[in-house]
């Protein structure tokens, strides 16, 4: 990320390490290493039980067919995937060292090929690869959680709640649940002890995962699925745990993203057979790869579609050409991951996390600088401005409030904390999206809502009949709307 997408916290901070690097130059080295981090992509994990579909949808939200799924003992590694400007794939081993990792990718996901390394002797797994996306986000692909193998899930476990504060690698976390089982819950509940370095409600989404495959993939597959997703956000186990709830299929978003020409052509073929043909040969993933068909497509390329798309996939890839909402490659590409929910969860990923990350980030470049000040020693001049900072930092504030209100910290209202949470940034940072106003409102139309917002918490701070908890938030609150408000003038 580059300097200007800094917040002017996270700016400020790194002054303040500027400050003291040239007051104290025995700092400047660790400074620096403070800086670099703080300029790094977000950092994102994907972690869920054993085949919830994570390193498929690692690969959707990359956009290329890089993480290995289904067998092979990568999947057994933790993986980072990040932007680099040539194709390298490194392995860090436990005793420190890092070496050179010889690899293919040919067609499908990298293969690497660890030669004598044991298992578990490595680390972990870092590949570079030069595509756009990653400039965004670094991934993360953990083992499945809850495995019949303890050993890997313990390995994926000690990653994402990790013991000793060097380990927590992660700014974000996407967790993949299928079903709200109590084990997916428990999970979530033992690594988000910390409140700013580890995940949290303020930093972990859930995805309900495979998500086409809900209501045995009828064409109606993501719409029950949103349905579920809400009604899993809503449960109160669960918003303690994460942002927010989101139905993703990552099979279908993959597949739309390097959709074929010849995978389109036997799509078309299969469309255009008698509807009452189709109907049954779509009924299961048996008939479809097995049942006799006028169609032409054989077994073999039927059992590589329904490899690709899944049976919801071919599903709505048929409908649609039979009805003409799509005529080429292109399109049902753009159709498929439209429906795939890849791109919210993208949205989400960069309007939530992105902007937090700097928060996130300033906090711990700034505990970083506080103790260097401490025990390097420094003018008290400086020492004043960065105990100012920490003390007076806003942004510090919401989080913490944020953080109270989903942790049940601070009792609200429903109505009251969903209303607080999203003028405190819980849903983005943006002025709109914290008024919720429409994306292309105005300065003029911003200002006056935010008038109309701080009379509002104004009157719920100083009520007599507000609860304690409402009239802490409330206050915050009113102090995010002077924020928004000095920011528009
Ligand atoms: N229908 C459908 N199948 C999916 C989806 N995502 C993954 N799968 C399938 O589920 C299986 C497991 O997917 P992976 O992405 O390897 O799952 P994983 O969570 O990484 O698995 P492990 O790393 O082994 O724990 C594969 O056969 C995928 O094709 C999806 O969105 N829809
Ligand atoms: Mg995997």
């Amino acid at each position: 990320m580059g300097e200007q997408s800094r917040s002017s916290l996270l700016t400020t901070v790194l002054e303040l390490g500027q400050s003291l690097a040239s007051e104290v130059p025995a700092t400047a080295e660790e400074i620096a290493n403070v800086c670099d981090r703080a300029d790094e992509p977000l950092r994102v994990a994907i972690a869920g039980k054993v085949k919830a579909g994570k390193s498929t949808l690692l690969n959707a939200l990359v956009g290329d067919e890089l993480a290995p799924t289904d067998a092979g003992e990568c999947t057994k590694l933790v993986t980072w995937y990040q932007h680099g400007l040539v194709y390298k794939v490194e392995a860090k081993m436990k005793d420190g060292r890092s070496e050179p990792v010889r690899f293919k990718h040919d067609d499908g996901a990298i293969e690497v090929d660890l030669e004598d390394r044991e298992l578990a002797d490595i680390q972990r797994l870092m590949v570079e690869w030069p595509v756009k996306t990653l400039k965004e986000m670094t991934l993360i692909d953990t083992p499945g959680i809850a495995s019949l193998s303890t050993e890997i899930s313990n390995r994926s476990h000690s990653f994402l709640a990790p013991d000793d504060e060097k380990s927590t690698p992660s700014d974000a976390v996407i967790y993949l649940l299928r079903h709200l089982h109590a084990t997916d819950v428990s999970f979530l509940h033992s690594f988000q002890e910390d409140e700013y370095a580890q995940p949290s409600p303020i930093n972990c989404v859930a995805v309900l995962s495979r998500a086409d495959e809900v209501a045995v993939g009828r064409l109606d597959a993501m719409a029950s699925a949103s349905k579920i997703a809400r009604r899993y956000g809503d449960d109160p186990r669960l918003r303690r745990l994460v942002q927010t709830v989101m139905p993703v299929a990552g099979l279908l978003a993959q597949a739309g993203t390097g959709l074929r020409e010849l995978e389109y052509r036997r799509l078309v073929k299969l469309a255009e057979c008698p509807e009452s043909e189709t109907e049954k040969l779509l009924l299961t993933a048996d008939r479809f790869t097995n049942a006799e068909t006028s169609s032409g497509i054989d077994e073999v390329a039927r059992r590589a579609l329904l490899d690709r798309l899944g049976l919801f996939g071919v599903r709505l890839a048929v409908h649609s050409i039979r009805h003409g909402d799509v005529e080429s490659t292109a399109a049902l590409a753009t159709l498929m991951r439209q429906e795939s929910g890849i791109d919210q969860l993208r949205r989400t990923l960069v309007d939530v996390f992105g902007a937090r990350r700097d928060t996130l980030k300033a906090r711990s470049a700034l505990l970083a600088i506080q103790r260097l000040a401490t025990e390097y020693g420094t003018s008290s001049q400086l020492e004043g401005q960065i105990e100012r900072t920490v003390a007076g930092a806003h942004e510090f504030t919401e989080l913490r409030i944020l953080n109270e209100i989903r942790s049940g910290a601070l009792t609200l209202r429903q109505e009251d904390s969903a209303d607080i949470e999203r003028m405190l940034g819980g849903s983005g940072t943006s002025i709109g999206r914290r008024l919720s106003l429409p994306e292309d409102s105005g300065p003029e139309k911003q200002k006056e809502a935010i008038i109309d917002a701080i009379g509002r918490w104004r009157e719920r701070a100083e009520s007599p009949l507000s609860s304690p908890s409402l009239v802490t938030a409330s206050r915050v609150a009113v102090r995010s709307c002077e924020g928004m408000f000095a920011e528009l003038m």
